[in-house]
């Protein structure tokens, strides 16, 4: 088997014009393959660690330049020479080389572009699609389904500069999961393709662009490509997406279903153990802010929330799993980070019936899919992710097709580093027919 025999990094932008790292890993054979890693705003504080240079003369202290020289020196003196198909090795001789708990020392960012440009050579060197490398690889059911996308059209909280407090609301189409019978009629079942999925995100995404227009809205978008006006209330969101679903001739709750990430643990007030939602003038307890869940639920096709309660929230998370847990996906993402250990605490719990997936929460391919593993033995639903500073790096589209993923969010239907993902699985889609 093609053996490693050279490791470089470097520094590149992300969506956001921030530094992050790409890596190139070259075989003695002379195959190459490269991975670029993403970084998140609404940082969970239990992720392994993003390596950052602090220095406050580059880029406001955001360089990767440790990182890069990480890969390039420790990392690289470390693999030279392993077999590029041993992805699970090459992994955890990257994990002993660092030591520390969070990757603290290399920095996950550096030891996540190295697992990832791996297992694309690995891939290369098989002479296979990078889906079926990881599916083989890690023993998954190589009979290939299609995960359902999750539109994020509306950006807020940490992802916008807007007056939303809640950070994303997505459109889902083709609304299955946990929904009772009255919920989701019988004919809003048939399995629509990707492709199809990804024309009507497009055309509700065009839709709600014209209804925000005519009201007067400013129609720029977001870090995640969703549109990012200030409204008057949070509601007026779910108002606003609803209207563009119809008038783009589709049924709310038959064709789609609404979604939304409150990434409340930006929200939640530590001392006073209150969520504060500015926009709304409210606060709440994690008690009342599951009654306004229950509410909304009541009253909208909303069939998914995810980090509805902040990440330590252990007592409200179980509360909501117990109110609302039969019906819709409760994700779990700053909650677990891709966290076996937090998994497990969470599955103890009964706190979640789904978690959302994202490698450089963790930093390895390895242990991302040990806590896919563990999710799935235990029946969550797994939704693989984005952050929210991206690459056009498509790699979680393979990822997701590989492991079974009941759903992706990549994001809205603009800006290219969100598209990368879906344009992606719509290839990998008519490969797998
Ligand atoms: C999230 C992600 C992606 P970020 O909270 O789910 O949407 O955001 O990358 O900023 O953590
Ligand atoms: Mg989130």
């Amino acid at each position: 088997m093609p053996k490693i025999k050279q490791i470089i990094a470097r520094e590149i932008l992300d969506s956001r014009g921030n530094p992050t790292i790409e890596t190139k890993v070259i075989l003695d054979n002379e195959i190459t393959a490269k991975a670029s890693v993403p970084s998140g705003a609404s940082t969970g504080i239990h992720e392994a660690w993003e390596l950052r240079d602090n220095d406050r003369k580059r880029y406001g202290g955001k360089g990767v330049l440790k990182a890069v020289d990480n890969v390039n020196n420790q990392i690289a003196k470390k693999l030279k020479g392993m077999d590029v198909t041993g992805q699970e090795e090459i992994d955890k001789a990257m994990i002993k080389l660092d030591g520390t708990k969070n990757k603290k020392k290399l920095g996950a960012n550096a030891i996540l572009s190295v697992s990832l440009a791996c297992a694309r050579a690995g891939a290369l060197v098989k002479g296979i699609e990078l889906y079926e490398y990881i599916a083989k690889s890690y023993k998954f059911d190589e009979k290939y389904k299609m995960p359902t996308p999750s539109f994020n059209i509306f950006n807020g909280g940490k992802h916008a500069d807007t007056n939303l407090d809640f950070q994303e609301f997505m459109i889902i189409p083709h609304p299955v999961p946990l929904l009772s019978k009255e919920r989701v009629p019988s004919e809003a079942r048939r399995v629509r393709s990707f492709a199809e999925q990804v024309r009507m995100g497009a055309e509700i995404f065009h839709e709600l662009g014209n209804v925000l227009k005519k009201a007067g809205f400013d129609t720029d978008v977001g870090n995640e490509g969703g549109y990012a006006p200030d409204i008057i209330s949070s509601i007026q969101a779910i108002e606003l997406i609803m209207a563009a679903v119809i008038q783009a001739g589709y049924k709310p709750g038959k064709d789609i279903g609404l979604g939304t990430d409150v990434g409340s643990s930006e929200l939640y007030n530590e001392k006073t153990k209150k969520y504060i939602f500015r926009l709304d003038q409210s606060n709440f307890t994690s008690n009342t802010l599951i009654g306004l869940y229950y509410e909304w639920f009541r009253k909208y096709p909303i069939i998914l929330i995810e980090d509805g309660l902040a990440e330590d929230d252990w007592e409200g998370w179980r509360e909501l799993n117990k109110e609302l847990g039969n019906e819709i996906l409760l994700i779990g993402d700053d909650l677990f980070t891709t966290n076996t250990e937090r998994l497990r605490k969470g599955l103890k719990e009964k706190a979640a019936n789904a978690i959302l997936i994202k490698l450089n929460q963790v930093g390895t391919l390895t242990e991302t899919i040990e806590c896919v593993k563990l999710a799935q033995k235990h029946n969550y639903k797994i939704m693989v992710s984005h952050r929210s500073g991206e690459t056009c790096d498509d790699f979680i589209a393979d990822l997701a097709v590989a492991i079974g993923a009941e759903y992706i969010k990549a994001g809205s239907l603009s800006r290219g580093e969100r598209l990368a993902k879906y344009n992606r699985l719509m290839e990998i889609e008519n490969l797998v027919k």
